[in-house]
């Protein structure tokens, strides 16, 4: 029962280049999108056999996503990633069979490693057909990638596989999309569900604690020209009461090579700078909030202008963090006393002042996990409450079972025990996502009774620096002590001898992830003792 000519057929109309050597990293496959199509017929099917692996309690496949974006990369590339039945990341033990298939040169190849899967999962199904959900950012090459799957899922009968196409999404919509056709107590598996449940929530929330959608902080979104602002306007359309609180900019999604052009969150973050269409002026208004997405929305940073200082003011993943669980901790300490499990889980990346923060002020275990998100949302899972964020501003706050349940016992008497039980709504429970990241930050705010300003003062970051270095091979560099560590090449002993002779210095070195280079980053007490130690460590890797 497998479609031996169907597979065999479109695989040679997408030939694989001739040495192809592809790899399934921590975002998927992404790449220029010239180089995608024979990537997109591989994804598809093993988003197939993936499907066929994961039955529900009656036997039939789950449901499994397939986006289709490049992120915040440049308008040139694409990429794709497959989402699991609950809204996560594909797990690591089946990313190397995405490597491998996708390095396949001939067809013969490519049967003799998925035929095995395809027909072993299927017999366990009763041969029930596999279940799909795509979509795809903006991107120009977007739709031609899209079809190359569609051609696929199209050629195949009703009883291999079902699937919906929904074309445009932001990637957090497609995940909380998937996990809905999973879980149906969790939502409603279309867009409209997805807005309904998150204003349904934050109004909720706001009636709650006596908040008039008036007195919250106005915010200006910048949507880096991305998927990201057609969504946030059909999510005002469809709550109308929150428009006059929302400013759009960077909204051009007609013109694709606008997308993260000199705008959007990664710009924002890297930069430390305003992006193209908000000025000093606007960032400056009072009771103004400016926030960035990336190009799929699964980023957030916000920022403001310090006018009085004339400083551009950033509040990264790290501070949206500590603001969601000042925010916790507040509503929690409202409530007779419990059990539940909190931590914050950060990467390497976060600042040392922000982890300070957390375990001397916050008292709150802190966990250093490896870089992507899918690292960090395996930790969050071992809390009640794990609150995760990338300093880049990917992130979330994951909710456990027993906190629900545990909540519920408080809900009829304390409304801080109902407002966290509406957060877990408002705030998406699969994965990092701009727009809903950004309401539950305008919730703190207005809850906490606190401004941008004030947020900005929580902490102070010290002075820190990313460098990029270019190396023969950034495979030689292995890491330990999630990437904190260097094991190879033997320099570890030589950057601990200069973070020793820095005043709260820290710094580590590990290969990147999507790019071909290594990444550098130092931190210490002053802009100049950074610098220095960042060059020092890099005449090490060097
Ligand atoms: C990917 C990750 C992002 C991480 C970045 C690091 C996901 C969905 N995305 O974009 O979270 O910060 O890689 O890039 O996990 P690097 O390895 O090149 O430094
Ligand atoms: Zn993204």
């Amino acid at each position: 029962n497998f479609p031996s000519q169907t597979l065999e057929c479109i695989f040679n109309k997408y030939p694989p280049p001739k040495n192809p050597s592809f790899s399934y990293g921590t975002a998927g496959f992404r790449m220029n999108a010239s180089k995608l199509d024979s990537v997109m017929f591989s994804v598809a099917c093993i988003a197939i056999v993936r499907s066929l692996s994961c039955l529900n309690d009656s036997n039939e496949p789950q449901t499994i996503g397939i986006m289709i974006t490049a992120s915040h990369n440049p308008p040139e590339d694409n990429g794709v990633k497959i989402v699991d039945p609950f809204g996560d990341m594909l797990p690591q033990n089946w990313e190397p069979l995405a490597t491998q298939l996708s390095n396949c040169s001939s067809y013969k190849d490519f049967e003799s490693i998925i035929k095995p899967l395809w027909i072993k999962y299927s017999s366990n199904t009763l041969n029930k057909p596999a279940s799909l959900v795509i979509a795809r950012d903006t991107r120009e090459s977007g739709p031609k990638l899209l079809n190359i799957c569609i051609d696929l899922f199209d050629s195949l009968t009703n009883k291999y596989i079902t699937y919906k196409n929904f074309n445009e999404l932001t990637t957090p919509e497609l995940h909380y999309i998937t996990r809905s056709f999973n879980d149906s107590s969790f939502g409603i598996p279309t867009e409209l569900g997805y807005y309904n449940k998150l204003s349904n929530s934050l109004l909720e929330i706001l009636k709650l604690n006596n908040i008039n959608i008036n007195s919250l902080i106005n915010t200006t979104v910048d949507a880096a020209n991305g998927v990201g602002a057609d969504k946030l306007i059909s999510f005002l359309k469809t709550s109308p009461s929150l428009k006059s609180k929302f400013q759009l900019v960077n909204s051009n999604t007609n013109d694709p090579l606008a997308l993260n052009v000199k705008c959007g969150a990664d710009f924002v973050k890297t930069n430390q700078k305003l992006p193209n269409g908000i000025d000093s002026k606007i960032a400056s208004n009072e009771n103004t909030l400016c926030a960035s997405f990336d190009g799929d929305a699964d980023r957030l940073v916000c920022y403001f202008f310090d006018k009085l200082n004339n400083k551009f003011i950033l509040l990264d993943g790290d501070k949206i963090a500590i603001l969601l669980s000042r925010l916790i901790s507040f509503l929690i300490s409202k409530l007779p006393s419990n059990n539940l499990k909190i931590g914050i889980i950060q990467t390497a990346y976060a600042n040392g002042a922000s982890t300070n923060y957390i375990i001397n002020d916050l008292k709150l275990p802190s966990i250093c996990a490896k870089t992507g998100v899918k690292h960090l949302h395996h930790e969050a899972l071992k809390f009640d409450i794990g609150i995760y964020f990338e300093a880049n501003g990917h992130g979330t706050v994951l909710f456990s079972d027993k906190f629900s349940i545990e909540l519920k016992k408080f809900e009829n008497d304390y409304s801080s025990a109902k407002t966290l039980l509406l957060l877990k709504d408002l705030i998406n429970q699969t994965v990092g996502d701009a727009l809903s990241d950004l309401l539950a930050v305008i919730v703190s705010l207005s809850i906490l009774n606190i401004d941008a300003n004030e947020w900005s003062n929580t902490y102070h970051d010290l002075p820190n620096k990313l460098a990029k270095v270019v190396v023969k091979d950034r495979n030689m560099f292995v890491t330990t002590d999630a990437e904190r560590k260097l094991v190879e090449p033997p320099i570890q002993k030589f950057i601990d001898e200069l973070v020793v002779n820095t005043t709260f210095g820290r710094s580590f070195v590990r290969p990147s992830g999507t790019e071909d280079a290594v990444r550098v980053y130092a931190e210490a007490a002053t802009a100049e003792e950074c610098q220095k130690l960042s060059d020092e460590v890099v005449k090490l890797v060097e």
